[in-house]
């Protein structure tokens, strides 16, 4: 494996207006042709017709969720939402070339890595309408719970890593037992001292992690220009981690390079850094109005590089059938009416939740404060009934 930086074998599109390197690995044309890139090629040659149908249908579903929940913040329902819209690929793609016993530590826009992760996206709703501070267990799916604190979870990951290695869960050479991690994050949490400080310790330690920042261009409104003063893929060499910048709204190339990276990491081989260029078609979260600092014209070059369009349109050329995309938009469309009922079904929560999983065991300083809060709130149910 090369140290440093993948270069790509073909002439990549420029990924954002402004920005000029061609080091990015592409194995699907924004008009659905499949181009061939001598490494990681081979890594979806597996991929038959109905596995491409498989990524196709796991991103429309799940644009679908995200359309969904984004209705619903408007209706008043949650309380916020993060859209992942036009990030499906980077998201789809990675996530399927996770094993089972991978483990993952998200931000909190990562709903495409949970749906690979079999968890019930219904549960994501949970936080967002403020009636849980998580809304599933992370042992359950190997997938972390959400993190708002923007890189903070690299630190975990690595930390995860270094436990994984010392539990002897790396190149033993059983695909069963090797385990990697993947932490998740956004352009602008490479601006955080948490990324560096997690990236160093994995590259001295060898750590089975794997760095997947979704270059979305944007942190709120500040554009990766003014973030960076290289293509951030190219700070890997500067950690000492191979690192590869991939076309982030292609589902193939997600995949394989993932898949590559993840391979080294469990065998032993330590971290990557992998730099998926894409784009955040919604607004930072409902709370924010991109028109107020994007223009018109960079969000329609980045609408014609949409990740479910190219696909589809590789899809079609190949011969899948008009009837499999009318059952699949049927599909989603039922699909997004059980997440409206399900989010409006969520029960209210007591406020004293927030005291429990605090600590693993029971804290005396929690359970002083729980104490407190429970008197505070009885005093409104005396003052009611005083008036
Ligand atoms: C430590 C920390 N600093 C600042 C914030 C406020 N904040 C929330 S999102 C965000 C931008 C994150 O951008 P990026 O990492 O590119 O991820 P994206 O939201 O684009 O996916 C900031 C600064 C935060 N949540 N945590």
């Amino acid at each position: 494996m090369e140290f440093g930086v993948i270069q790509s074998d073909t002439q990549g599109e420029t990924p954002h207006v402004g920005t000029q390197d061609d080091d990015l690995i592409q194995l699907l044309t924004i008009t659905g042709e499949r181009v061939h890139q001598q490494t990681y090629s081979p890594l979806v040659e597996h991929l038959d017709r109905a596995a491409l149908e498989g990524l196709y249908r796991d991103m429309v579903l799940v644009r679908r969720f995200d359309t969904e929940a984004t209705a619903l913040q408007r209706h008043g329902e949650l309380g916020l939402w993060p859209q992942c819209l036009g990030q499906e690929a980077a998201q789809i793609g990675s996530g399927r070339a996770l094993a089972a016993q991978d483990h993952v530590f998200p931000s909190y826009r990562e709903h495409g890595v949970g749906w690979t992760r079999g968890l019930d996206l219904r549960k994501v709703l949970h936080q967002f309408r403020g009636e849980d501070h998580g809304g599933w267990d992370p042992a359950d799916h190997n997938f972390s719970l959400y993190t708002l604190v923007i890189g903070s979870h690299a630190l975990h990951a690595t930390g995860y890593a270094m436990g994984v290695q010392r539990d002897g869960d790396v190149g033993t050479g059983n695909p069963e037992r090797d385990r990697a991690v993947v932490a998740y994050f956004g352009d602008g949490a490479t601006s955080q001292g948490d990324v560096s400080e997690a990236m160093v310790f994995a590259a001295v330690n060898d750590a089975p992690v794997v760095f997947f920042c979704q270059n979305n261009q944007w942190a709120i409104s500040e554009p990766t220009e003014r973030q960076s003063r290289v293509p951030l893929y190219r700070r890997g060499s500067g950690f000492g981690i191979p690192a590869v910048r991939v076309d982030g709204n292609d589902v193939l190339a997600c995949y394989a390079v993932t898949r590559e990276a993840l391979e080294r990491a469990r065998s032993g081989g330590g971290p990557t850094f992998i730099e998926a260029v894409t784009y955040r078609m919604g607004a930072h979260t409902t709370s924010d109005d991109p028109t107020r600092y994007r223009s018109r014209a960079e969000e329609d070059y980045w609408r014609t590089r949409d990740p479910i369009d190219r696909l589809k349109l590789h899809l079609v050329a190949e011969g899948t059938a008009p009837e499999f995309f009318t059952a699949l938009d049927e599909e989603a469309e039922a699909f997004g009416e059980q997440i409206r009922d399900y989010c409006r079904s969520i029960p209210k929560a007591a406020p004293s939740r927030i005291f429990e999983h605090v600590y693993a065991a029971e804290h005396s300083l929690v359970e002083a404060e729980r104490a407190w809060f429970d008197e505070y709130e009885a005093g409104f149910a005396t003052e009611g009934a005083q008036r």
